[in-house]
């Protein structure tokens, strides 16, 4: 190779270097980002179905956002938690499993299913859906089991794009749910005569 050919290569390579340090990334001005989750705080209780709302975005449109996540959960992990994932491509919702190894579901918001694990039931008839702009909301009809009762859960939201971008897990939010109410669940003997004292009670929190 001679010397005019190594400069041309070497001007080349610097021509390329100095692009990629001087230009800003091309997704820079798309780039996902969480925003809220309502309720944020305060106490919920168990068996009742309550509504959670979850707003995300995506400077390139809403409609560039392929992934929502939202995890309830005492530590920002998935088993054994409230994590549902919205993906807005097949427009389906999914529940993961408590093993954290499963989605389960895979239901069209508003359509009549519901999506179970031991921490919550999911009402795909109360969850929709919906964008404009830039921003997506995310609204998902929940009732919370007897495992989660007495806990305190953080509510952190994912979302990613069709680049595969995102702002990683960020946390929106922290409800406190009620303790489960002591449910009489055997009492002995179940005939006869019951001594004062015999009934056995439990509380499942
Ligand atoms: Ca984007």
């Amino acid at each position: 190779m001679n010397r005019s050919v190594i400069c041309s290569v070497l001007f080349v390579c610097a021509l390329l270097a100095a692009l990629a340090a001087s230009a800003p990334a091309a997704y820079a001005a798309g780039e996902p980002v969480t925003g809220t989750i309502t309720p944020s705080s305060g106490s919920l209780v168990i068996g009742v179905k309550q509504t959670f709302t979850a707003s995300f975005s995506d400077g390139d449109g809403f409609a560039d956002i392929t992934d929502c996540r939202i995890l309830l959960n005492t530590a920002l992990v998935g088993h054994n938690g409230i994590f549902l994932r919205h993906d807005r491509t097949a427009n389906k919702l999914w529940l993961r499993d408590d093993a954290n190894s499963a989605w389960l579901g895979g239901c069209a918001p508003g359509s009549a299913n519901t999506i179970e694990n031991s921490r919550c039931t999911v009402h795909c008839a109360d969850t929709a859906v919906t964008g404009a702009g830039a921003g997506l909301t995310v609204r998902v009809g929940l009732t919370l089991k007897p495992l989660v009762g007495g806990k305190v859960l953080k509510e952190w939201l994912y979302v990613g794009d069709r680049a595969g971008h995102g702002d990683g897990w960020n946390q929106a939010g922290e409800i406190t749910v009620a303790s489960a109410p002591p449910s009489n669940t055997s009492v002995s003997p179940s005939s006869g005569l019951v001594p004062a004292g015999a009934q056995t009670f439990s509380d499942s929190a």
